[in-house]
């Protein structure tokens, strides 16, 4: 087991579109337990493999209040969507960054779990949102890709001046 790097906003490696896995070996379980270790350490309630710069279509999450509900997504396609809903978002990459962010209220995916096997999954409430935002993650868009441009560029301003802070003092 290993703790990933995380890749942070603005890291032109985060806009990469992941190409899906081609078949679910060991590797794959190793990166997807090292996605796990990751994501809990964190702590978060989802990671995609693009942020810890690894470009192939995987990603972990646990949305439960005792994080014992592990889930994985190896080439997850939704397949349907309804409704709209905002949430409130964060994201392990845009650190300190929270939106409200609209996206389907109610999704169908489809994906290999762990073992290679495929099934589907019905999603709502914030395990609907987290799919869609790990999702994005793989075809390399950001949740603050939603905000208006000036919302952006504003964020984007502090990020990076807070980070060549870190830089100087670290
Ligand atoms: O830890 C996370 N929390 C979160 C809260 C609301 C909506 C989405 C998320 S995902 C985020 C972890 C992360 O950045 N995954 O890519
Ligand atoms: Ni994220």
């Amino acid at each position: 087991m290993s703790l990933l790097k995380i890749l942070e906003y603005p890291h032109p490696r985060l806009r990469i579109k992941a190409v899906p896995v081609a078949a679910v070996n060991d590797t794959i379980r190793q990166l997807v337990d090292d996605l796990f270790e990751t994501m809990y350490a964190a702590p978060g309630i989802g990671l995609a493999a693009t942020q810890v710069d690894v470009h192939q279509r995987l990603l972990v999450l646990d949305v439960s209040d005792d994080q014992n509900e592990s889930m994985c997504f190896i080439n997850p396609e939704i397949i349907a969507r309804d409704g709209a809903e905002i949430t409130e978002e964060g994201c392990l990459s845009v650190p300190g960054v929270y939106e409200g962010i609209e996206r389907a209220q109610h999704i169908r995916v489809r994906a290999l779990g762990r073992d290679g096997n495929s099934f589907e999954m019905d999603a709502e409430g914030l395990l609907a949102v987290c799919i869609q935002h790990e999702i994005d993650h793989l075809d390399g868009k950001l949740f603050v890709d939603y905000l208006s441009e000036l919302k952006r560029q504003r964020l984007k301003k502090k990020i990076v001046k807070a980070q060549k802070q870190t830089s100087v003092t670290a």
